[in-house]
Order: structure tokens, then C-alpha cells, then sequence
């Protein structure tokens, strides 16, 4: 109880406790990987087999403190005069709604109101002109590093208390399924979109790991404890049911028609996040207007909506408001971005891993896309001035775009 309490008091909106041990879908894994699911990210195979097992991580790991950050679901207030948006009351405050409840025992869960500054309203500068969209997870500040720092000090604590005790944490930074992990800590459960979702409070949520060598009782065996200021763990029950709502709308087919897996070299995420190379055509009109990251799977997610309803503290570094991600870029200045332009508006923000190149090709196909929509010579003229870029990535996706925007 102690170590959730110091996770509580570190700001983490949930944590939970499992044991240590080998996937219990090492198989699948290995066969998502053979099968090439993983696309062009050779990092995930590299060490598969530590992945599948935390005691390859840290030998003689015998538990896993999972921890999860809670991320803005919703825009920003809108502007005055516009119908208000809930999300400023809604900001770390608990809200109790049994009609919410499905069947989780009503219990109150976070109860102090976070100290998160109302949100900016956004910039409606040039709002006429198309914008790419940008995924909630990147809206606030880099995620690793604020989970990162937290960790370490969670890490510290116990070291402090148990110095014989061996640590690893783990943020995207170690070779982990960090979700099933989680799940089996009373995180949640994994849906059929892959993620990591609490009956409750739904995925948008970011996880980390402290791996120990330290025998602690899980979350199970704590009989899932409620502390005031923080989320409650639960068996990692499968709610998805007959519900297929991300299945359909994944505009990529990028989910197995069954679920719980996803093909990630057709996912949007991966395309404009992780994929260096040209996207493969048949992709190009399902990416739509993002241009970093998808979050279509989980807006159709009806634990979202409940999850609006009972929302965790959000950490106020993913105060959506100041970057202004939340309204999306402005798709024609992208295009025209310079190395530093890139390095200024992505200082301290996930995003900083899509480099120059990527992020001017995510811009070409978005404007391609909007270009299927209406005709706008000004648009037209921002594609043709890329066929001769002097990025070949550029240029290449400039000639894909131009191709299907001529006239049949
Ligand atoms: C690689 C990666 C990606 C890849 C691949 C995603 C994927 N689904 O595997 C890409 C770039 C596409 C991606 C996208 C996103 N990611 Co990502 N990603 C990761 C990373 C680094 C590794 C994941 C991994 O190992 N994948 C490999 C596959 C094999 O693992 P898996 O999805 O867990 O799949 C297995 C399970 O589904 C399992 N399984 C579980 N139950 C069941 C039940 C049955 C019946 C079966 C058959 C299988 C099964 O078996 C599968 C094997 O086939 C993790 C961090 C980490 N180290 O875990 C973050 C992570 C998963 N990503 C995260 C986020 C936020 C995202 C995005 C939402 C970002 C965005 N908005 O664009 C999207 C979501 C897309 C999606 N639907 O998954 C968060 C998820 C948090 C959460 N609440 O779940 C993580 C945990 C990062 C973090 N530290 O918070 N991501
Ligand atoms: S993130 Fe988008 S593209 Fe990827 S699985 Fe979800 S809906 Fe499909
Ligand atoms: S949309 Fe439906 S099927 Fe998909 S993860 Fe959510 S509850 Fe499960």
C-alpha cells in the first residue's frame, strides 16, 4: 500500500502491482513479429525475447509496479460565444455516475480537484485553412519525460527502503508489453483496439514500469485497495463484448477482424509516426487529415465516453492549451517548414521523433486528402511546388499526391 500511496503522491493517476513473469502471449507476439505486423520498426524484434520476459530484463525480477498518466480527451474551451465545452470542469475532478458504472461497484475514485490551470483557448488564426490533425497523447509535453522522472523517483523510494532490492523502469524505453503488463496489474484490460482500457476511466492513459526484484502482493491480492486522489485497479476482466465500433472504424483495416491485434505497418500511427519511407498508396486516403498519430479507435470506444464522464487527474503537463496541437497545424505551413521550424514547434513533445521529411510528406497526403474533398488552387500550388523537393521523400509522395488529384 505504501508504494501505491508514494505512486499516488507522485502524480500518477493509477497504479497497480503484478507479478513478474513470461507473457502469457509470447506465442502471439513471436507470431506478430514472423508475420511482419511489426513493419519497418526492426527495434521490435531485436529483443523479442526479453520483450516476452520481464526476467530477462532484470534477473530474478519477481514483481512490476505498473503506473498511468491520465492525457487530455478533450479540445480545449472553445471560443467565447461557441457552446462551452465541458472538458475545464471536467479536469481532474472526479465525477460519479452510476449509470456510468458497468458493473463496477460504484466505488469514488479520485476526489481532490487537480491543480491544472484552465486551458488557453485556441488560436483561431487562419482556422479557414486545412489543418492536420494531431493525436491527444502528443497535445501536452513529452510524455516519457514526464512519466520518466516520476518513475525514477518511484524507483528511488523503494530503493531507499529496500537496498538490497534490484530496479528497472520502463516508459517505451525497455523492451516490455508494457500493456499486458499492466493489464495484469488491475489496469485495465486489453480491448480488441490493443489498448490498454479501465472499465472506468477508458485508454487514454500512458503507461510506465518499475520492474523489482522485491516480492511485493499484487493488486489482486490487496483486493484491489481504493486510495482517495487516485484510480482503482481491477481484474483484467474483458468488457469488449460483442462491440466491434474500432474495428469498423479503422480507416486503414488495420485491426484483425476478430481484434486484440493489430497489423502495425497499416495502422495511421505507425504511418505518420514510425515509417521513414513513402506510404504504400493504398494507405494514402485513409490516413485522412492526420498528420501524427490516430486516435479513431479510441474515439469510437464507448469506455471513452464513460471515461469522460469519471475522468482521472490529468497531469498538468499534458495541459493540452499552450502548444495549441489540439487545433491541429496549419497543413500548407508545415509543408514549408525549415529543419528549424520543426525543432521549435516539437521542442519538448513526443512528436520530436517524426523528423523534417516525415512530417512535410504527413502534410502533402493530408492536403491530398483535402484536395479529394474541394478544389483549392492554393493547395494545388503547394503539391506541384514539391515534385522537384529536394527531399526524395517529399518528392516521391509530392508525385503520388499529384497523381490521384488529377482530373479523371
Ligand atoms: C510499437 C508500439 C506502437 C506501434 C504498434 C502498436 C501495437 N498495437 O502493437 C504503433 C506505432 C502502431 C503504435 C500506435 C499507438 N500507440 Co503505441 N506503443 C508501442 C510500444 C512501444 C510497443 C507495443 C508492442 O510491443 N506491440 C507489439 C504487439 C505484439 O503487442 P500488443 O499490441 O500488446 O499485442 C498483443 C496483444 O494484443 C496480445 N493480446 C492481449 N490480449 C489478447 C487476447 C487475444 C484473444 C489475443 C489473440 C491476443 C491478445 O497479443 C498481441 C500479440 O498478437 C508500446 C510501449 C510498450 N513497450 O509496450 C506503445 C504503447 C502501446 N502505445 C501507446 C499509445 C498511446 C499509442 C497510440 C494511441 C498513439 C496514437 N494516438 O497514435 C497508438 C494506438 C494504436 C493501437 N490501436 O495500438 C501506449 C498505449 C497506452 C494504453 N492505454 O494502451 C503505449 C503503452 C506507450 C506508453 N508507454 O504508454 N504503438
Ligand atoms: S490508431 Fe487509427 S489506424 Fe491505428 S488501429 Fe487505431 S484506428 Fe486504426
Ligand atoms: S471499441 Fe468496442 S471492441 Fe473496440 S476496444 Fe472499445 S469496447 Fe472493445
Amino acid at each position: 500500500m505504501a508504494i501505491l500511496e508514494s505512486a499516488r503522491d507522485l502524480g500518477f493517476a493509477l497504479a497497480g502491482i503484478a507479478p513478474a513473469g513470461p507473457s502469457e502471449q509470447a506465442d502471439a507476439v513471436r507470431d506478430w513479429v514472423a508475420q511482419g505486423k511489426h513493419g519497418t520498426m526492426g527495434w521490435i524484434e531485436n529483443h523479442l525475447d526479453i520483450r516476452v520476459d520481464l526476467e530477462k530484463l532484470l534477473p530474478g525480477a519477481a514483481s512490476v509496479v505498473a503506473v498511468c498518466d491520465a492525457y487530455a480527451s478533450q479540445p480545449p474551451e472553445a471560443p467565447e460565444g461557441s457552446a462551452p465545452s465541458p472538458f475545464r470542469e471536467r479536469a481532474g475532478v472526479r465525477v460519479s455516475e452510476p449509470d456510468a458504472d458497468h458493473g463496477m461497484g460504484g466505488g469514488e475514485y479520485a476526489d481532490a480537484q487537480h491543480p491544472h490551470p484552465p486551458p488557453a483557448p485556441p488560436s483561431r488564426e487562419g482556422s479557414d485553412l486545412p489543418r492536420g490533425k494531431i493525436a491527444r497523447y502528443a497535445w501536452g509535453d513529452d510524455y516519457h519525460k514526464v512519466l520518466k522522472k516520476r518513475l525514477h523517483k518511484l524507483a528511488d523510494t523503494l530503493a531507499e527502503r529496500f537496498p538490497e532490492a534490484a530496479f528497472r523502469t520502463a516508459v517505451d524505453t525497455a523492451p516490455a508489453l508494457e500493456r499486458e503488463i499492466a493489464a495484469r496489474a488491475g489496469l485495465g484490460w486489453q480491448g480488441k483496439n490493443t489498448m490498454l482500457i479501465h472499465p472506468r476511466h477508458g485508454s487514454y492513459t500512458l503507461l510506465g514500469l518499475v520492474v523489482t526484484t522485491l516480492e511485493l502482493p499484487s493488486s489482486e491480492e490487496l483486493g484491489h485497495p481504493e486510495l482517495p486522489g487516485m484510480g482503482v485497479t481491477v481484474p483484467a476482466t474483458d468488457h469488449c463484448a460483442n462491440c466491434t465500433r474500432c474495428i469498423d472504424a479503422c480507416p486503414t483495416d488495420a485491426i484483425a477482424a476478430e481484434g486484440y491485434s493489430i497489423d502495425a505497418s497499416r495502422c495511421v500511427s505507425y504511418l505518420t509516426i514510425e515509417h521513414r519511407e513513402p506510404v504504400p498508396g493504398e494507405f494514402l486516403e485513409g490516413i485522412g487529415e492526420w498528420i501524427a498519430g490516430c486516435d479513431i479507435c479510441q474515439e469510437v470506444c464507448p469506455y471513452n465516453t464513460v471515461g469522460q464522464r469519471n475522468p482521472l487527474p490529468v497531469h498538468e503537463r499534458y495541459d493540452p492549451g499552450p502548444r495549441g496541437f489540439a487545433d491541429g497545424l496549419d497543413l500548407v505551413e508545415v509543408l514549408s517548414w525549415a529543419a528549424d521550424d520543426r525543432t521549435r514547434v516539437f521542442q519538448g513533445s513526443a512528436l520530436k521523433r517524426i523528423k523534417l521529411d516525415m512530417i512535410r510528406r504527413n502534410a502533402l497526403i493530408a492536403i491530398g486528402n483535402v484536395l479529394a474533398q474541394r478544389d483549392d488552387a492554393g493547395l494545388r500550388d503547394a503539391v506541384q511546388g514539391c515534385l522537384d523537393d529536394e527531399s526524395e521523400l517529399v518528392a516521391t509522395t509530392a508525385r503520388q499526391v499529384w497523381d490521384r488529384i488529377q482530373p479523371v
